[in-house]
């Protein structure tokens, strides 16, 4: 194995795209692993023995040979290990963490799942899609008016919060929202699309193993 790092993930996972986004963002090339989620491969006794979970993404670090699970924690295992986006002091890295809980509370679900039932992925009533619809617009707004006079989340450069959030909004359109209506999350998605070694899902996530 020559590569630093091997990404387990699928190309149709949110999260699984963030660590291969940060691990792109820092010039990081990676080796992937498929992990095929239709055959119930997750849960499989030898991808378990990588993630208790049975979800995607997993992250190896080969040079040591530990791994790490849930995409949040992901990115800042590796802020720690290769010392990217991680803030520009302690009180940058808490405030970071404070939007990872935040994401991971109010805007992922309403998005993600929103997506996953336009793809068919999951069956939702009416009612409930609307939940999610009225949910996703409410973190929209608290997203939007923060970032409204700020090029970043959280102090003067990107960070592992901008990372995680733009995870999620790069699902935003497929759940269903228009982002045109939010001008700050508009003017932040060209911002950070611009970052050098920024990647699409479909560049970052393949849909076999790759060394
Ligand atoms: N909180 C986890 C969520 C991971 C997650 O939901 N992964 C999904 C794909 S997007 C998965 O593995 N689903 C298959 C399953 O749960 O069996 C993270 O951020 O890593």
């Amino acid at each position: 194995m020559s590569e630093r790092f091997t990404l387990h993930g699928n190309f149709m996972s949110g999260p699984a795209y963030k660590v291969a986004l940060m691990l792109a963002l820092s010039g990081k090339s990676f080796a992937y692993r498929h992990v095929n989620l239709r055959e119930l491969a997750q849960k499989k006794p030898e991808y378990l023995a990588l993630n208790r979970f049975g979800q995607v993404p997993t992250l190896v670090d080969n040079s040591d040979g530990r791994h790490f699970v849930q995409s949040a924690v992901i990115l800042e295992v590796l802020a720690d290990r290769i010392g990217t986006f991680g803030g520009a002091d302690r009180w940058e890295r808490i405030e970071a963490r404070e939007w990872l809980f935040w994401e991971f509370d109010r805007l992922a679900p309403p998005i993600y799942r929103s997506r996953t039932i336009r793809l068919g992925i999951r069956q939702a009533h009416d009612a409930t899609k609307e939940m999610y619809t009225n949910e996703g617009a409410v973190a929209l707004a608290v997203l939007d008016q923060h970032l409204a006079g700020r090029d970043w989340i959280v102090g003067a450069a990107p960070t592992i919060a901008d990372i995680d959030i733009y995870g999620v909004l790069a699902y935003a359109a497929a759940g269903g929202f228009n982002l045109a209506d939010y001008p700050s999350i508009t003017a932040f998605i060209t911002r950070f699309q611009s970052l050098p070694g920024f990647a699409s899902p479909e560049t970052l996530l393949p849909k076999e193993d790759r060394d």
